[in-house]
């Protein structure tokens, strides 16, 4: 199998990819366990942590809320596959006036990421009191856009503030591989930052030096590491340190790829102000 990122293609090979290492939910393990985890991973998998139910009705409000020619004739926006055209009224994802951005900010969204579960998670793993930032992403990907989230660590898009911040990575619906899911290079958050400095000077985005990286085969044997990934299903959960190197595969199955993306910092720490405003896509945090 040929997966891409970014229109940039890399083979479903050994080689290059390799199984992310569940944590099991039931029971959860307790904090001290999960915090080692997270410390020697770099991120917890955690299968079945949410209520599936839950996640489908966020993946229905969100589908429901676009113009229907965005949904494959005779299916649910429960199901949410692309119909092959977007309705060219539609503004860019996420800007005002797209059905994203006043998303964010409904009480649907904010019921389902103030699960008091998720923050009870962060705690634990921070290790104190813990806060949401407010700024809480969703993506949306369908085939065809060859778009998507180049090589990254999230500390250099926050990095004028603590860097004690924990990443929580919800799929709103099955993601496996071939729908984007997200994938994570083994062990890189052990990586000095000079490790991988030369990789941002092959980009397709030379005006910006945060993304480390589009192609990913590339980033895979330039670091001598594997990318982990999983057939995500609704109701898993995602949890990563600041300092991991992840990415996301192109979306090519007729299912569009829904994400939700938070972030958690201790109380008593100072985070990045950038990340204390609701989110839209062209606030450039
Ligand atoms: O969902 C994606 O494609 C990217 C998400 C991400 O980079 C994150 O959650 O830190």
């Amino acid at each position: 199998m040929l997966l891409s990122s970014n229109g940039v293609p890399i083979p479903f090979s050994p080689e290059l990819f390799g199984p992310l290492r569940a944590t099991g939910t039931s029971p959860l393990p307790d904090p001290a366990a999960l915090r080692e985890r997270l410390r020697a991973d770099g991120y917890l998998y955690l299968p079945g942590f949410l209520d599936r139910e839950e996640v489908l009705r966020l993946r229905a409000a969100y589908f429901a809320r676009l113009p229907r020619a965005y949904l494959a004739p005779g299916t649910t926006p429960r199901e949410g596959v692309f119909s092959g055209h977007v309705p060219p009224e539609l503004p860019e994802h996420g800007v005002a006036g797209h059905p994203a951005h006043a998303f964010v900010r409904s009480r649907t969204f904010d019921r389902f990421v103030g699960d008091p579960r998720l923050a009870r998670l962060a705690a634990d793993l921070l290790g104190g009191d813990a806060r949401m930032l407010p700024r809480r992403i969703l993506r949306h990907f369908h085939r065809g856009t060859r778009r998507a989230s180049r090589a990254h660590v999230d500390f250099d898009y926050m990095d004028r503030g603590s860097p004690r911040v924990v990443t929580m990575w919800i799929p709103v619906g099955d993601c496996p591989p071939r729908s984007g899911a997200l994938v994570y290079l083994e062990g890189s958050h052990t990586l000095p930052p000079e490790a991988y400095e030369p990789l941002r000077d092959t980009t397709d985005r030379p005006g910006d030096r945060r993304q480390i990286c589009h192609d990913l085969e590339f980033t895979a044997r330039s670091l001598g590491r594997r990318w982990l990934c999983a057939d995500f299903a609704a109701g898993d959960l995602m949890v990563h340190v600041p300092s991991v190197i992840h990415a996301s595969l192109d979306t090519t199955t007729e299912a569009m790829r829904l994400s939700v993306d938070t972030r958690f910092v201790r109380r008593d720490d100072t985070p990045d102000p950038r990340w204390l405003r609701p989110w839209s896509a062209d606030d450039g945090a």
